[in-house]
């Protein structure tokens, strides 16, 4: 049922999305406005009409929730989804002396010959990385991305604020509250930011000892975004669930711009004609006994059979 709500939401976009120029230049089909919610206690909303890489969302999450910023650490775990946005500072910058990568993803994507100096460049970045601390520190950063908004918060004061620590806590010693917020949306910040959060804004509530969490989502890539968005704020809320005594609630996914990219219809259209398959369980080890001490290998997912993954370009 979890599944069926995601591919019923894909449906009607194509079906009822107008067609709007964006960003990216690739045109999408767009709506605005649209909930979904998900009954965790049905089984893990991890995508079983094409397989999800769930590798992916874990480490993604535990590096927010560590509150780093830096793309080592997802490096180390092979976790490459955040690499273009530290890749442009470094080949923007005048220590960069390698052949012109400018409009790189563009151009991976359209010209195979460009594609081979890039997967060269990409490489060479992501070694330095690795093995150079002050390369990294200098282009492995990436600033105001979630795990700063998250975890420390600057104020304009002086000083920092943990809202993480701070919505745990609160929602152990008063879940009755209505101000169980964390924000990622900094408005002066967004000037500056490459890609302003996508996940602006999430809120928790607990009623009959089950916890739910509702996302704001300003803007979703229904085909390629939304499914991995899905499972990693599930695998949040049953991280906080697991650490305030909880059970696990629903997960309400909220959308401002919802769409699917003109180069995606296909892939959208061969996805609705799969067949569904059990949903997965999540296996967290219980003997962690904080939100930042989850590691990689205190999160499992079990009884995962989906169909193979299906391409697509990514709009950038
Ligand atoms: N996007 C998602 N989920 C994410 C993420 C990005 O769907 O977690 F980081 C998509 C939404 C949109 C694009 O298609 O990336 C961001 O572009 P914009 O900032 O113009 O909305």
């Amino acid at each position: 049922k979890s599944e069926q709500t995601y591919l019923n939401f894909a449906k009607e976009v194509l079906e009822n999305g107008e067609f709007k120029a964006d960003r990216t230049g690739t045109g999408t089909y767009s709506v605005f406005g649209r909930q979904q919610r998900y009954d965790l206690s049905e089984g893990f909303p991890l995508l079983t009409t094409k397989r999800v890489a769930f590798k992916l969302i874990k480490s993604e999450l535990l590096w927010f929730l560590k509150g780093e910023t830096n793309i080592r650490y997802l490096l180390e775990n092979n976790n490459h989804i955040w690499d273009e946005w530290a890749f442009k500072n470094w080949v923007n910058s005048n220590e960069y002396q390698g052949p012109d990568m400018s409009d790189f993803g563009r151009r991976a994507t359209q010209d195979p010959e460009f594609k081979v100096l890039y997967d060269q460049q990409h490489q060479i970045f992501c070694d330095a990385i690795l093995n150079d601390d002050n390369f990294a520190a200098k282009y492995g950063d990436l600033g105001q991305v979630y795990g700063a908004q998250w975890r420390h918060w600057e104020k304009v004061q002086g000083g920092f604020i943990d809202q993480i620590e701070n919505v745990v806590n609160e929602i152990k010693n008063n879940p009755t509250s209505r101000r169980l917020i964390v924000s990622a949306w900094n408005p002066e910040a967004v000037p500056m930011q490459a890609l302003p959060p996508c996940h602006s804004l999430f809120q928790f509530y607990v009623v009959d000892g089950k916890l739910s969490l509702q996302l704001y989502q300003r803007s979703g890539d229904i085909f390629l975004g939304v499914p991995f968005n899905i499972a990693s704020y599930a695998l949040l809320l049953h991280m906080v669930a697991a650490q305030t005594g909880l059970a696990v609630g629903e997960f309400i996914h909220t959308f401002g711009d919802a769409h699917i990219y003109a180069n995606h219809v296909d892939q959208v259209k061969e996805q609705l004609q799969r067949p569904l398959q059990a949903l997965p369980t999540l296996k967290l080890n219980p003997a962690v006994k904080s939100i930042f001490d989850y590691e990689l290998e205190d999160i499992e997912i079990e009884g995962y059979h989906p169909a193979k993954s299906i391409k697509a370009p990514v709009a950038v």
